[in-house]
């Protein structure tokens, strides 16, 4: 497939050899299951708790799929799939993978700016969108793209009524298709080429799409839910996007639904919906990224809710700190998990048998014994003296080997030699896991929710007041990070963070999560030696600024 690397030869044999690579489909492994577990229940949805048992499931991806194939859907092309937590997303999800197509997933606040990005990158045929997402049209956002990529002719809308020529999903999941059609047959994918693409949170100006193979997402999702001991009695909540590689294969839905488990999807990602969920759904297992457990653990009413069905809480997404850690077994009394995981494949993870110190103060080691890692000098490749710190390069079975359509970013993202060149600066500990420690890739990391600086910084640029910008991390207690944009202003020129705001959700149309939170407007910004804008001391000047602040504030 045009755009894609795969795993050379030698590499492939071994990973068939060793037994990770089942040359299935996603969806017949997904079939066994609706087939296996037939009448226990795969989703719920928390807002109406309303049950969907495997069987439903599979019947309605068929249904959809069928649909899709007549309304002229081919094998591999590409679907942007956008809709919120509610079952349609997941079902859709399956049904595209039955249909032969390839979902691309999008998350739920992008707006035009990233799916126009994606529709012309992977040229899409089709997009999935619900009329309406926090008051945004979508059905007006589906138009605008379709002006610039001329590949989109089918767009299917959740809820509301379809604009002339789009489609409504609703009817199609109420209209019985199968009843009708003299030919149920659906092209079957190859396993070796990709079954999804997952996004990257990019580091540069331009998002990546990440190819997921068959081969290599079912080991990712098979691998995982035994690493965290899923099982038929499993009740998983999830509440960050469905879309998310977390939510969807660490183990996420496609874990669950091969272990015969349950899901329980949230549409609200508040910790008073988490309370609830966990409460009435009995859940024993919840996938939550470390600023939804410190809003939990402090939250006021937490002990009004029981929570003794948990079991445990898979953290990741962002570093949780050992002192959140530790706070987990004695106020929510559950375990937690920590997971180093990335869209582009590798996962480590913590075992709930490591001794505490490494459960609460390491984030994990490879999934799978087919993984290979080393923490190397980035400008050499060699690795690193042992406890030293270094770039986490990692290559395995589920990790890809290159961005799809991004020949040039490539030759930099991977080794010669097929590492990936994770961005991420860790340290190996004693017990054989690792240590996050910070990052070489310049993003920022809001609760987990990766922001390239480079993506707004162009974004910004755009605004008629601003001569030069530079966006960077700062701290949060909550989020850990938020962004921070340094602008210098055009002679004469002024800006507040609202217009600048305003500008970049209205005019640029960037998705709401990526916004600036604070803007800092200067005479110049710092320079490196080589003349690069040194982001090392804006980082450390708004740190001490928000520092001085807080210092103030308690005094
Ligand atoms: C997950 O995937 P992505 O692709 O959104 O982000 C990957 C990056 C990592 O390279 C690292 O910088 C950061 O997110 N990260 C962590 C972390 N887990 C991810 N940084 C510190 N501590 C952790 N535990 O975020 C993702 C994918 C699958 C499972 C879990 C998370």
């Amino acid at each position: 497939m045009e755009g894609f690397v795969p795993w050379p030869p030698e590499f492939a044999r071994r990973y068939r050899q060793e037994g990770y690579w089942l040359d299935k489909t996603i969806t017949e492994v997904m079939e066994e299951s609706f087939e296996r577990f037939a009448s226990n229940p795969l989703l719920v949805a928390a807002q109406n708790g309303r049950v969907y048992s495997y069987q439903e499931c599979g019947r309605l991806a068929t249904r959809l799929a069928l649909h899709l194939k007549s309304l002229g859907l081919k094998l591999y092309d590409r679907v942007i799939l956008q809709l919120p937590n509610q079952p349609e997303v997941l079902i859709t999800y399956l049904a595209i993978l039955k249909a032969g197509g390839i979902p691309i997933m999008a998350l739920p606040p992008h707006q035009e700016a990233e799916i126009g990005f994606f529709a012309k990158l992977a040229e899409a045929r089709a997009l999935v969108i619900p009329a309406v997402f926090r008051k945004a049209d979508k059905q007006q956002m589906a138009e605008n793209i379709q002006k610039e990529a001329p590949s989109l002719d089918m767009v299917l809308v959740s809820g509301g009524i379809p604009r002339p020529g789009y489609y409504s999903l609703d009817a199609l999941f109420a209209d019985p298709i199968e009843e009708r059609i003299k030919d149920p047959s659906f092209p079957r994918p190859d396993p070796d080429l990709p079954a999804v693409l997952q996004l990257s949170g990019g580091t540069t100006g331009i998002p990546k799409l990440i190819p997921r193979t068959h081969n290599d997402y079912i080991y990712n999702f098979l691998c995982n839910a035994r690493v965290c001991g899923l099982d038929g009695h499993t009740v998983l909540l999830l509440a960050i996007p469905q879309q998310h590689n977390f939510a969807l294969a660490c183990p996420g839905f496609m874990g669950v639904a091969s272990a015969g488990g349950c899901e329980v999807l949230s549409a609200v990602p508040s910790p008073d919906a988490a309370l609830e969920v966990i409460e009435k759904y009995r859940v024993t297992h919840w996938i939550a990224v470390p600023a939804m457990v410190i809003a939990v653990l402090n939250h006021p009413d937490r002990s009004r809710y029981h929570l003794e069905s948990l079991k445990i809480i898979l953290t990741g997404g962002s570093k949780l700190n050992p002192e959140v850690a530790l706070r987990v077994r004695p106020e929510l009394g559950c375990d937690v998990q920590q997971c180093l995981g990335m869209a582009e494949g590798p996962l480590f993870w913590t075992r709930l048998d490591d001794p505490d110190e490494v459960r609460f103060g390491t984030q994990g080691r490879p999934q799978s014994p087919g993984d290979d890692f080393k923490i190397a000098d980035p400008s050499t490749g060699e690795e690193v003296e042992s406890g030293e710190m270094g770039e986490l390069w990692c290559r395995g079975p589920y990790t890809i080997r290159g961005y799809y359509r991004a020949p040039e970013y490539n030759a930099r993202a991977f080794s010669p030699d097929g590492y990936y060149k994770s961005g991420d600066l860790v340290r190996l500990h004693t017990s054989g896991n690792v240590v996050v420690e910070g990052r070489l890739k310049d993003c920022i990391n809001r609760g987990g929710e990766k922001i390239s600086a480079e993506e707004i910084e162009n974004h910004i640029l755009a605004h008629p007041a601003v001569d030069i910008c530079a966006c960077v991390a700062m701290p949060d207690l909550l989020l850990g990070e938020r962004v921070c944009a340094f602008i210098v202003p055009k002679p004469g020129q002024a800006l507040t963070l609202a217009e600048l705001n305003r500008f970049l959700l209205e005019e640029r149309r960037i998705a709401k999560f990526k916004l600036p939170e604070r803007l800092e407007l200067v005479d110049a910004l710092p320079l490196t030696n080589v003349g690069k804008v040194n982001k090392v001391v804006l980082r450390n000047t708004i740190t001490e600024q928000i520092e001085k602040e807080g210092a103030q504030a308690a005094r």
